[in-house]
């Protein structure tokens, strides 16, 4: 068994975003610590106790928008390889870490552009539409790649009970973001409550996944327990976990991995083999866990969605709004 020592780790195996957070925290660490402080208290310490979830069979229809012809992920490495910084900045960190965070209870608040405000409680959003198996590509911006069975349901139907008003352009995913549960908050560097946006045809788009859960259970902890979004066609940052609040605005949301760095990570994100990010090539992609042979593969424009989606965005300059 040959064990590695750092320097013979090739660099397309250290996580990019992570590298950046590096460098950031070591030049602004003091300025991060204060931003962290700041964000200490809009986190919720008045929330009442609550319970981690243990996982449960999810009814599932499969569903003719899966993926055929690629073999899923494995289990251990779709738990156990994870982007999740609320826990850590190491693949392995979420998987250690996650499970401090209470998923039960656990409600959505719908705010910002609605007829109304809702308060929408995990328990009736796992009721509210059958649940479907979606066998999706999942493609980070650090250039892996996985195949994962989510369960789901559009997240369209989930908008539809919103009632946006009719000047809602824009849908905004917050993160929870507790400082008891998430003891890496202040260490990780970024700006807490983690959040991602949507256009709104984006967001209505029937790829577009409001996830519950993976391999026919309610998702783990790690991946983003009890609900995320899931957007197959753009790079996994924009696939906000373990949400907490949905805002509906007509102007285009602040976004985490944007505030952080707009140079390499933009309010799109599309996966574009044709739109290098400005450290790395995006023309190809590490698919985890796959056979030597099949590690190395191309990727695909808008992953591989693009007879569904490449509609959206006609007449767009794509490397401008990338
Ligand atoms: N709240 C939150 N959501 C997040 C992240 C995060 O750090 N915090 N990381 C994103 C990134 S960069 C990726 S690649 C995916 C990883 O999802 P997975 O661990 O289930 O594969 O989650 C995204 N959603
Ligand atoms: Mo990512």
């Amino acid at each position: 068994m040959l064990i590695r020592k750092p320097a013979d780790i090739p660099s397309s195996e250290i996580t990019p975003q992570a590298d950046y957070l590096n460098r950031r925290t070591f030049m602004t660490g003091m300025a991060a610590a204060g931003l962290a402080a700041l964000g200490a208290e809009r986190i919720g310490g008045l929330l009442s106790p609550g319970v981690a979830h243990a996982a449960e069979k999810l009814q599932t229809v499969k569903s003719p928008l899966s993926l055929t012809g690629e073999s899923p992920t494995s289990y251990q490495d779709i738990t156990h390889y994870n982007n999740f910084y609320e826990f850590g900045t190491d693949k392995g960190d979420p998987a250690r870490n996650a499970g401090a965070m209470h998923t039960r209870p656990w409600t959505v608040q719908v705010t910002g552009m609605v007829k109304q405000k809702k308060m929408l409680d995990i328990d009736t959003l796992l009721k509210l539409k059958p649940m479907e198996e979606r066998v999706y590509r999942f493609r980070c911006v650090e250039a892996w790649s996985m195949v994962i069975p989510w369960a789901g349901y559009s997240l369209s139907e989930f908008i539809k009970q919103c009632d946006p008003q009719p000047g809602a352009k824009y849908v905004q995913f917050l993160s929870l973001a507790n400082q008891k549960q998430m003891p890496e908050i202040n260490q990780s560097g970024i700006s807490f409550p983690y959040t991602e946006g949507l256009r709104m045809d984006e967001a209505m788009h029937p790829l577009t996944l409001l996830t519950f859960g993976l391999y026919g259970e309610t998702l783990p902890n790690q991946d983003g327990a009890p609900v995320r979004v899931i957007v197959p066609w753009k790079y996994g940052f924009k696939s906000a976990k373990s949400i907490v609040r949905v805002h509906f605005s007509d102007k285009q949301p602040p976004t985490t991995w944007n505030m952080m760095a707009a140079n390499e990570y933009g309010f799109y994100s599309n996966v574009n083999p044709n739109v290098d990010h400005p450290r790395w090539t995006q023309k190809t992609e590490r698919r985890i866990g796959a056979s030597l042979f099949k590690q190395r593969q191309t990727t695909l424009m808008f992953n591989g969605y693009g007879d569904q989606v490449a509609s959206l965005y006609k007449g767009m300059d794509l490397k401008k709004y990338f």
